[in-house]
C-alpha cells in the first residue's frame, strides 16, 4: 500500500470530530492578533449573562495550579478557586486563559467553592517566548509595575547581552526595568565594573549594585519595590531568591547550595507565585532563564528601543533607520564618539539579527 492511502486509512471515522473548531494555527504565530482575540473574546464574555446567584468580587490570580484552578487573593485573603464553566469554554489556548497576576471576579456565593467568572483585560504581560517556527507564548506574569533584572557580577559571570534583551522587553511591555548587579562583594575591580555597566545608568535606567550577602544596597532596592508588583528575572544562581529572602526573612525561598548552583542546568526555583511583600506591594520570584527571546514581530521596535537608543533614533535621518549602514544616522555618530560602548552597539546587531 502506497503511504499516501495508508494515512487516508488511518484517518478517524469518529462522526464526532467533524464539526469540532479548531483554532487557526498561524494566529497563533501572531502574537498580537492573539492578544486582541483574546481581548475580544473577554470583552464578548463580559456581555454574558452570570449566574443569576453570583455574588461577584474582585480578585487577583496569585498562582495558576493548573489550567483550570488558581489561587486567588481576594478581599485579603488566600482562595482556592477553579475556572467557571463559562470561561473553561475558552481555555483552548497553549497558554491558558488565565495567568499570575490577572485581576478577575471571583464569585464567593457557593464557599469554599470559589469561581473565577471573569477575568479582567491586561495593562501588561511579561511573557518568555519558545524558539521554534511558532514562538509559543508563556506568560510569566501579567499587570506587574517592574521587572527586576538580576544578574551577578561574578559566579555566574555577568552577561550584559541578556540586559539588554530584558530592557528591550521591559520597554515594549511599558515595565519599569530596574537592573540589579547582585553578588557585588565578588568584585574587586570597581572601575571595570563602573565600565560596563555606567552605560545604563548613563542612559537613565536605575541601576543598582547589591550583595546579599554583605547588605550592601539592600535599603536602596527595598525602597523602589516598595508598594509596587516586581518580577524578579534573571539567569540561574543570579541571586534572585538570596536578595528576597534578605527583603523578607519570613519567606524562606529555597536558595541553591554553592555547591548546587555549580551544578549546570540546576534551577533551585520552580514555582510562581505572586507572594506579598510585608512593607507593601507584591513579589514574583521565577527560575532563572538562560536567554531572553523576544518575538519576531517586534524587530523594527528594536532600533526604537534598545538602551540608550530612544532619544537618539529620533534623531537619525530616516524614520526606519535600522542604525547600520544608513546615512546621517546618530547612532553610528554617538558610537564613533565613543558615547555608546561598542559592546552595547554589538550586542544591539546580534539582537537584530537573531530577529531576522
Ligand atoms: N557571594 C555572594 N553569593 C550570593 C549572593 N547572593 C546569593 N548568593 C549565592 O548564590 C547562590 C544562588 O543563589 P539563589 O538565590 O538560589 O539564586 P537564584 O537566582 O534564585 O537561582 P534560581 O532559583 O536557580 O534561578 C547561593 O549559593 C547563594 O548563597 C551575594 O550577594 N554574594
Ligand atoms: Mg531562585
Ligand atoms: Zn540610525
Amino acid at each position: 500500500m502506497r503511504q499516501r492511502d495508508r494515512k487516508r486509512q488511518l484517518r478517524p471515522a469518529d462522526p464526532r470530530l467533524k464539526n469540532v473548531k479548531v483554532p487557526d494555527l498561524d494566529s497563533l504565530d501572531d502574537r498580537r492578533e492573539r492578544s486582541e482575540y483574546k481581548a475580544m473574546r473577554t470583552a464578548e464574555k463580559q456581555h454574558d449573562k452570570y449566574k443569576t446567584d453570583a455574588e461577584l468580587v474582585p480578585g487577583r490570580i496569585l498562582e495558576v495550579r493548573t489550567n483550570y484552578s488558581f489561587l486567588v487573593e481576594a478581599e485579603n485573603e488566600l482562595h482556592e478557586a477553579t475556572l467557571s464553566g463559562r470561561l473553561k469554554q475558552f481555555s483552548y489556548s497553549t497558554t491558558g486563559l488565565a495567568a499570575v497576576g490577572d485581576h478577575v471576579e471571583l464569585d464567593i456565593s457557593d464557599a469554599p467553592n470559589f469561581r473565577v467568572e471573569n477575568i479582567l483585560p491586561r495593562r501588561n504581560t511579561l511573557s518568555r517566548y519558545g524558539d521554534g517556527r511558532f514562538q509559543k507564548e508563556i506568560i510569566v506574569a501579567a499587570n506587574i509595575d517592574q521587572v527586576v533584572i538580576t544578574s551577578s557580577w561574578r559566579e555566574p559571570r555577568i552577561k550584559t547581552g541578556l540586559i539588554d534583551r530584558y530592557l528591550c522587553v521591559a520597554a515594549l511591555e511599558e515595565i519599569q526595568p530596574i537592573i540589579v548587579i547582585n553578588k557585588i562583594d565578588l568584585c574587586e575591580d570597581a572601575a571595570e565594573l563602573e565600565q560596563t555597566l555606567g552605560y545604563y545608568r548613563e542612559s537613565g535606567f536605575e541601576l543598582l549594585y547589591t550583595s546579599a550577602t554583605s547588605g550592601e544596597g539592600m535599603p536602596e532596592l527595598k525602597r523602589l519595590l516598595t508598594d509596587r508588583d516586581s518580577v524578579f528575572s534573571g539567569q540561574s544562581g543570579t541571586g534572585k531568591s538570596s536578595l528576597i529572602n534578605w527583603l523578607e526573612p519570613g519567606l524562606d525561598l529555597r536558595v541553591a547550595s554553592v555547591s548546587r548552583h555549580n551544578e549546570k542546568g540546576r534551577h533551585t526555583t520552580t514555582q510562581a507565585i505572586l507572594l506579598p511583600w510585608s512593607f507593601g506591594g507584591h513579589l514574583l520570584d521565577t527560575p532563572g532563564i538562560k536567554t531572553v527571546n523576544l518575538h519576531r514581530d517586534v524587530l523594527e521596535q528594536i532600533p526604537k528601543v534598545f538602551p540608550g537608543f530612544a532619544p537618539l533614533a529620533t534623531q537619525c535621518f530616516f524614520r526606519d533607520c535600522s542604525h547600520s549602514h544608513e546615512e546621517d544616522c546618530a547612532v553610528l555618530d554617538a558610537l564613533e564618539q565613543g558615547k555608546i560602548p561598542i559592546e552595547r552597539y554589538e550586542s544591539y546587531l546580534r539582537l537584530m539579527e537573531s530577529l531576522e
